[in-house]
């Protein structure tokens, strides 16, 4: 282990509720049982290594404010990878979170040709394989960066320039096979760049047919290396193009029904992408749970003031405890898990920051896990939603849904019984307070 961040030399560990100030887990204890599993095995948490050591706290108006000396301009592109590399397994390590989660351009540089990238990227992903021995720490994802370059500024595999589409195959394809190489248990596409910026130039059907092409070719590939994982699509509406295609979930949904791939993509769920959508990020794990499409998290949070992307490490248990219980109540994780897409404010420049942000995003995961445990072993919503749609189980319920029954059918029945329902209170502020009154119950 080296000692970049010899600020924290010990590894983070559970301390409980003792001692004040420290760094130390107050409620993220791994070995912990919640619904049945160790905490750490419920919560798959990981962190990335885009925004924590490929960034260096620069935004639109200002340069870099972190202390991330491999970032620093001039320095030989390889030896900064690997002293990159270095601290970011040292930091995986004394976090003690299980997983870390990269694109191919945050840990290998790109190279003048696509040949030589693959050289570069393949040392760095043989030194990973090493490292993770090492640490014991584990791939969540993998995925490549298809929106940084110039090339992909009118997008990857929706550009109108098919020379772009196979650049970007080139790309997928090994960012796939170095995940694979590195036994991760999902791969990710991002769509940063796949929407448009003005409909003046754009013709929507061929982008969308390109867009389903890239990802038919993707599962093919995935197919015919034998990788296991999960492939992941990660919605999100726009940002930084004015319209992305994979918007939110019921978008990604019905696109991958209306190419026949939905049995091949599951979705990646970032919450400030699904506040930027208009939803919550209870919304969007809600509607992938119930439609079978839940596949993990990139854990975050926007500002609700201003509503951009701002990444900021989660904080708040009432929010995640229902993303939890909705996650819970489909079954937990199987392959997903917890990625911190997460970005530090640029004042928070002390090297011991990095660690400060993700325990305290650690900690609110794992309090709000212990509350949707707590929800589900309540009951009170799973009953509430039960009794709510019970009368589809009845015999009306079910002569609906029998495929003899037509429409006129059901007009006679309506006349012949003068049907006139009796409205039901959906009890809203009830099931309010029942999510409040488990979730003060938690010390
Ligand atoms: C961008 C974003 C990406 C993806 C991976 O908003 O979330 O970091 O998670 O490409
Ligand atoms: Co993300």
């Amino acid at each position: 282990m080296t000692d970049f961040f010899d600020d924290v030399p010990e590894p983070v560990r559970f301390a409980g509720g003792e001692g004040s100030g420290g760094l130390a887990y107050r409620v993220y204890d791994p070995d912990r049982l919640v619904a049945g599993k160790r905490m750490e095995d419920q919560l798959r948490l990981a962190v990335c290594y885009w925004h924590s050591f490929n960034w260096g706290g620069s935004d639109v108006f200002g340069a870099g404010t972190f202390d991330r000396p491999w970032l620093d301009a001039g320095r030989d592109p390889m030896e900064a990878a690997l002293e990159k590399q270095d601290a970011a397994f040292e930091f995986f390590a004394k976090l003690g979170t299980p997983f870390f989660c990269f694109h191919d351009l945050d840990m290998a540089p790109p190279g003048a040709t696509l040949r030589k990238s693959k050289a570069n990227l393949d040392r760095l992903v043989d030194r990973a394989a090493q490292k993770m021995d090492e640490t014991g720490v584990r791939l969540l994802w993998g995925t490549a960066n298809l929106f940084a370059h110039p090339r992909y500024a009118a997008g990857a595999a929706t550009n109108p320039d098919p020379e772009v589409f196979v650049h970007a195959a080139a790309q997928v394809r090994d960012a796939l096979e170095a995940t694979y190489r590195l036994g991760g248990a999902n791969y990710v596409l991002w769509g940063g760049r796949e929407g448009y910026e003005t409909l003046l130039n754009t013709r929507l059907r061929q982008e969308a047919d390109q867009l389903a092409r890239f990802l038919e070719l993707v599962a093919g590939h995935k197919r015919s290396i034998g990788f296991a994982g999960t492939l992941l699509l990660e919605p999100k509406p726009q940002e930084p193009t004015k319209h992305q295609y994979d918007y939110d979930c019921a978008a990604v949904l019905g696109f991958l029904e209306r190419y026949g791939l939905a049995d091949e993509f599951k979705v990646n769920i970032e919450g400030n992408h699904a506040t930027l959508a208009g939803h919550s990020f209870h919304h969007e794990v809600a509607y992938a749970v119930d439609h079978g499409i839940f596949g993990s998290i990139d854990a975050n949070r926007g500002d609700p003031q201003n509503g951009w992307d701002t990444d900021q490490f989660p904080n708040s248990v009432e929010e995640l405890s229902l993303v939890l219980f909705e996650i819970l109540r489909g079954g937990g994780f199987t392959d997903g898990g917890f990625n911190f897409d997460t970005k530090l404010r640029r004042q928070s420049m002390d090297r011991a920051d990095l660690f400060h942000a993700h325990v305290g995003a650690v900690d609110t995961l794992a309090q709000a896990l212990l509350v949707a445990e707590a929800l589900i072993a309540d009951g009170t919503l799973s009953g509430a939603r039960d009794a709510r749609y019970a009368a589809w189980d009845g015999p009306l319920g079910q002569r609906i849904r029998q495929p003899d029954t037509d429409l006129a059918g059901l007009a006679d029945l309506a006349a012949r019984t003068d049907l006139e329902p009796t409205p039901v209170s959906g009890r809203q502020e009830l099931l309010e307070n029942e999510v409040n009154r488990v979730t003060w119950s938690m010390t």
